[in-house]
Parts: structure tokens; C-alpha cells; sequence
């Protein structure tokens, strides 16, 4: 059978689900560029990670960003795992970055680039401009190309008071909608913790802690939150079974699993919770709103315990591309 992409003829033997990739494919082909690797392997049913990129433009300082991003697809490719880092380069959408990429996307500072949401693609495409893509954005366009595993450090949600401001991460809504797995280690306890995994319940979003020793859902930087995980997975092969069963039953919504931070990475409770006080207090003290809050808190939080932060969150998010690249190769074994 041959599939096209663009002006590229690749035969390959295609089962279901990758026909339906390469459809999609070549749909957004006027917008999307998929790089050869990402391209071939899920034309022939391997398995890919997509990864986000407000991590790089926001998320994390220079040279951290950069290190960590290269770091994290060695780690997923050592898996015989395609990595997938996702952003937006000059009004294109990228799925899977080559090294020069990454490099530019890391050096440009977040005053150079957009923090990109659902809400931001429209017009950062538009203006041709470039975005790194948040949990929400990555996961739209990883579904647009078929990627079914995303691997991140930690995904967005309901702020300490959110319930009065409203501030709800657009990634939440997001994973009600979008049939992807999400891997991470959880809300960062910035959020408020016990809300966002209401509001998850809300938009029907499958919850699971992994190989979690309480059986609760993670806190990020520390093993647990004290609120208990709908679920508990043990081991990739139940999280491929039950996305596939999700997949085959079309709910169209998504799945977060939450892997516990590696205990030699954990942070110590009472002081990150003091660091997180403080930092909450003092985007509220200056005013600061809308997509620029999460940025500025993980940045204070991160001076205030001297990088310590920095380094569990490098820690975590390492050992979940370890973790999704392990789900994403049993879901292609179960779809073989
Ligand atoms: N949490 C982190 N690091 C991050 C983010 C969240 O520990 O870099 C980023 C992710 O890209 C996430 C986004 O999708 O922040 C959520 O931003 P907001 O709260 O504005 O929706
Ligand atoms: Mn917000």
C-alpha cells in the first residue's frame, strides 16, 4: 500500500490505526511539518513520545532548557522510541525538532517567543511568528498526526484560587477533549491539587497515579499528594491496555497518568511548600495574570530553594520519558 505525505511516496505495510495517522497526515501537510523520522514511524505503527515546548521557552532557565531537552530524546530514543518535541518555528508547526531547532527555539528567551495554548495557535500561525506549545497545544497537534503517548514534567490546573479567579488551566479542558495519554508527574502543588483532579473528574479525563507506593496521585516535587489516584497502574503494558480500550470505545478524551518524582530526586515537603508560599504570594503581590503566572512561580520557587527545584523537576521529567516510552512500546506491540 502506498501512503502519500506531501511529495514523498512511502510504502509501507499499513495496519488501521496508522492509515488513519497518515490520513490525518496529509491533511495538515499545508501546516505541519513532521520531521522523516516521526513521519516513518508512525506510518509503519512504532512508537512515538511527543513532547511540549513551553517547557523549553518558559518553563526552564539557559542552559537547563536546552540540556534537558536534548536529554530527554536520548532517553526516549535509547527506548527504540521516537522522540516528537512539538513547537511552532515561524508560523509552521513542528512535530519532532532536529538539533539546530532545539537550539534556536532554547536561545530565544520568553520574550521572543509565545507561550502557545489552544487559544494562541491561530495567531502565532498567522503571524508567522514562533511558540513554544503547552500541554493543551501539544496535545492538539499530537492528536492532529496520531501520536497517542506525551510525555511532560507537569501539566497545568487549577490555581490556589482559582475558584475565585478563575484561573483554570486551558490544559485541562484540553485533556477532556483530546484522545491522548498524558505522562507526568502530576500539578505542581503551586495549583491547587485536590480541584484540579475535580475538574479533571468533570471533563472525564481518565486520572491514574503510576507505580505509586500510597496510591495517591503525585504532588510533582514530592511522591505524593495525600489525595488518592483514581487509579494505580503497575506496569506499561495496563496503561496500553487501558488507552487502547479508551481508543477502541471513541470517547475522543484523554488519559493522565502521574508518575511519583524518583525518590532521589524528591524535595524536601516543608521546604518547597515554603518556597511555593512564598512565590504564590508574590505574583499576587505584583499583579501578575493570565499565562504569565505559572512561569513566574516556577521561577521564584526555583531561586528561592537555590536550583534545588530545577534540579528535582530535570530528575522528574527524565525518569517520565522513561515511563512513556515504555507505554508507547507496549501500545505498538498491542496494536501489531
Ligand atoms: N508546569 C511545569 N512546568 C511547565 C508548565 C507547567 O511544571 O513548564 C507549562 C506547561 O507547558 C503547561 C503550562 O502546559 O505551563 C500551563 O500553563 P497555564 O497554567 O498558563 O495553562
Ligand atoms: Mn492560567
Amino acid at each position: 500500500m502506498f501512503v502519500r505525505f506531501g511529495k514523498q511516496i512511502i510504502s509501507a505495510k499499513v495496519r488501521a490505526d496508522s492509515s488513519i495517522a497518515s490520513r490525518r497526515l496529509s491533511t495538515f501537510s499545508n501546516l505541519i511539518d513532521v520531521h522523516p523520522d516521526v513521519r516513518i514511524a508512525l506510518n509503519s505503527n512504532r512508537p512515538v513520545v511527543a513532547l511540549e515546548s513551553t517547557i523549553i521557552t518558559h518553563g526552564m532557565p539557559q542552559p537547563q532548557n536546552l540540556e534537558t531537552a536534548l536529554q530527554v530524546e536520548d532517553i526516549i530514543r535509547s527506548q527504540n522510541v521516537i522522540p516528537a518535541t512539538i513547537a511552532i518555528i515561524n508560523g509552521r508547526v513542528k512535530v519532532g525538532l532536529d538539533k539546530n531547532e532545539l537550539n534556536n527555539l532554547a536561545s530565544l528567551g520568553p520574550e521572543m517567543v509565545f507561550k502557545c495554548s489552544r487559544r494562541d495557535l491561530g495567531y502565532v500561525l498567522s503571524k508567522k511568528l514562533s511558540g513554544g506549545t503547552t500541554v493543551a497545544g501539544t496535545s492538539i497537534i499530537a492528536n492532529m498526526v496520531g501520536i497517542r503517548v506525551f510525555a511532560t514534567g507537569g501539566i497545568g490546573g487549577v490555581h490556589r484560587d482559582g475558584h475565585i479567579s478563575m484561573d483554570v488551566s486551558a490544559d485541562l479542558i484540553e485533556l477532556g477533549r483530546t484522545p491522548i495519554c498524558v505522562v507526568s508527574s502530576g500539578i505542581k502543588s503551586i495549583l491547587d491539587i485536590p480541584r484540579t483532579l475535580e475538574y479533571l473528574e468533570t471533563q472525564g479525563v481518565c486520572v491514574a497515579a503510576y507505580q505509586s507506593d500510597t496510591g495517591h496521585f503525585p504532588a510533582f516535587y514530592t511522591r505524593s499528594s495525600g489525595v488518592k489516584a483514581p487509579y494505580n497502574l503497575k506496569t506499561p503494558q495496563e496503561a496500553a491496555l487501558m488507552i487502547k480500550s479508551s481508543l477502541d470505545l471513541q470517547l475522543q478524551s484523554g488519559i493522565l497518568i502521574g508518575v511519583p518524582i524518583p525518590k532521589k530526586y524528591a524535595a524536601d515537603e516543608k521546604v518547597i511548600n515554603d518556597a511555593i508560599e512564598y512565590a504564590v504570594s508574590a505574583a499576587k503581590k505584583r499583579g501578575i495574570a493570565g499565562k504569565e503566572v505559572t512561569p513566574f512561580v516556577l521561577e521564584a520557587v526555583s531561586k528561592v530553594t537555590a536550583g534545588k527545584s530545577l534540579e528535582s523537576n530535570i530528575g522528574l521529567i527524565k525518569n517520565n520519558a522513561y515511563v512513556a516510552s515504555q507505554i508507547a512500546v507496549a501500545l505498538s506491540n498491542l496494536k501489531n
